[in-house]
């Protein structure tokens, strides 16, 4: 537990630092591997999404998480089904890195009945619970404490399972949100919170809005322990979990994870360069030297784990996959009209 109280994100927070190649002294080279494709598959399915959105194929908002896709694939690693996950409206990489399909997140975005929410959900309202994924909700902090009570309901029948929260640096802007560190400190609740602090809340840069950078201060201040990591690290981001899931599963009680990261496109939508109505500087281009795939891919190159060629060949068997669940969603039927209240609660 850090003692003293944490004022900033350091050098964190400056695109400058952490573009080299992450270490990955002592890691296996299968998970590392794995971890890579995992990437390529996330970046790629969203990459194709923006395609669609832009060719007016995909009618719901989307929000694209490229540049942040080590952060889940990272905290998923420890995860097993019998977990509660949570996401928010920004959980593409929550959803695959649990092993969601490409043919069901396809299928949702456009509206299809064999999306995993039946197609009636679009981008920010995915759900799979045979994966361990409960939800994503675009009610900035929603998640939070249901995640918060997937935790005391995880205390409660005492087979050591935990919860997990993804949200953002604007959502712990929330009350909702404070509530529940605070809850989940009291009860010593087993939940890990993710927060992925890309500095933004949407075109609202985080100095803009709190007085320090970092986020991890609310749970210093609830006595939450906590990690501040490079969240563009996946091997980081994958030890950091383990010990944070470690912790709950003992009982010990929450864990907060501050994951710094950043994402390439504007807050909603495709774009590179605007961020609701706000164009974004050359600091994006600097932002991208910090790609969570091409620092693994490079430490796996020069540590002989990776030649170019199987590195293209990976890439190549992913675009593969995607272009074969964008076609089976494609293919699939919308849900009848008829089924409309079939998946509400309120008839
Ligand atoms: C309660 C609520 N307030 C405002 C919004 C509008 N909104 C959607 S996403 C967003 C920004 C959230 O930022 P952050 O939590 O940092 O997540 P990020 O978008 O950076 O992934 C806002 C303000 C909302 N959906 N819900
Ligand atoms: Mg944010």
């Amino acid at each position: 537990m850090t003692t003293h109280l944490i004022e900033s994100l350091g050098n964190l927070s400056d695109p400058l630092c952490y573009q080299e190649p992450i270490n990955i002294v002592g890691e296996n080279k299968e998970i590392l591997l794995n971890e890579l494709r995992i990437m390529w598959v996330i970046r790629k399915a969203e990459e194709k999404i923006a395609e669609q959105i832009i060719s007016g194929a995909i009618k719901c908002p989307c929000h694209l998480g490229i540049g942040q896709e080590a952060a889940a694939v990272g905290v998923s690693a420890y995860l097993t089904p019998n977990d509660k996950v949570f996401g928010a409206h920004r959980s593409h990489s929550h959803f695959l890195a649990l092993g969601g399909t490409l043919d069901s997140l396809f299928a949702e975005v456009l509206g299809k009945v064999t999306g995993c929410s039946k197609g009636m959900g679009g981008s920010m309202h995915l759900f799979d619970p045979s994966i361990g994924f409960h939800g994503s909700v675009p009610i900035v902090g929603g998640s939070v404490p249901i995640a918060t009570g997937a935790g005391l309901a995880a205390k409660l029948s005492k087979k050591g399972e935990v919860a997990v929260s993804y949200f953002g640096d604007g959502a712990i802007e929330e009350g909702a949100v404070q509530e529940s560190l605070n809850l989940a400190s009291v009860m010593k609740l087993p939940v890990i919170f993710v927060c992925e602090n890309n500095l933004f809340s949407s075109h609202l840069h985080i100095e803009l809005r709190q007085p320090a950078n970092t986020t991890a201060r609310f749970a210093q201040a609830n006595l939450i322990e906590h990690a501040v990591i490079d969240g563009n690290d996946v091997v980081t981001v994958r030890k950091t979990a383990q010990r944070a899931i470690e912790h709950a599963r003992a009982g010990k009680g929450p864990f907060f994870i501050e994951a710094v990261t950043y994402r390439w496109r504007g807050h909603v939508g495709p774009s590179e360069d605007t961020d609701v109505g706000v164009k974004r500087g050359a600091e994006l281009s600097v932002w991208r030297k910090r790609d969570p795939l091409s620092r693994l891919a490079l430490a796996l190159i020069q540590s002989n784990m990776l030649t170019e060629k199987t590195h293209t060949d990976i890439q190549e068997e992913v675009d593969s996959q995607i272009k074969e669940a964008w076609q089976n969603a494609l293919n699939a039927p919308y849900p009848e009209l008829s089924a409309i209240l079939e998946t509400v609660y309120a008839k």
